[in-house]
């Protein structure tokens, strides 16, 4: 029965191997159980992780975002609602989490005032559920990375 186990073996490693793969229960737009997409809204917001921060989508193109290259118009303000200055580095990273893998990380350009930045190109390289990490990095020494994520679904 030797061979058996081999089988059952070599079936395992094909099934957990690749990123589009059958094995994880995964619906038509990609998205798992675990993961709930975002009703995308023009203004929607998300606190980030020690709440120090609040990041919106002032505007997206294509909207909602979907597969392919998507630019966003974000915005970020500080816990007393008041915009952050230019030096706070925000980079949007987009992140498949039923796949485990990202595409390319977009550092977003200041505007210069109002905490308004624009990340533009963010790649959606497949359909499904995508998130959008927002990592800040405020504008001091020893600042810690602090991150809000909107996760919305790409139809393709
Ligand atoms: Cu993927």
């Amino acid at each position: 029965m030797r061979w058996l186990w081999a089988l059952v073996a070599a079936l395992l490693l094909v099934a957990t191997s690749g990123c589009d793969d059958a094995a994880a229960p995964v619906d038509n737009d990609g998205s798992t159980e675990s993961e709930s997409c975002q009703d995308y809204v023009q203004g929607i917001e998300q606190a980030t992780d020690s709440g120090s921060y609040t990041v919106s989508i002032l505007d997206a193109n294509p909207a909602p975002p979907d597969r392919g290259m998507n630019d966003l118009v974000l915005r970020v303000v500080d816990v007393d609602g008041a915009p952050v200055d230019s030096g706070v580095v925000l980079v949007v990273e987009p992140w498949m989490p039923a796949h485990g893998h990202g595409s390319t990380n977009v550092t977003a350009v200041p505007r210069g005032a109002d905490g308004v930045y624009d990340a533009n190109q963010v790649n959606l390289i497949m359909p499904g559920a995508w998130e959008f990490r927002m990592l800040i990095t405020p504008d001091m020494v020893d600042a810690k990375e602090d991150s809000a994520v909107f996760t919305f679904c790409a139809e393709g």
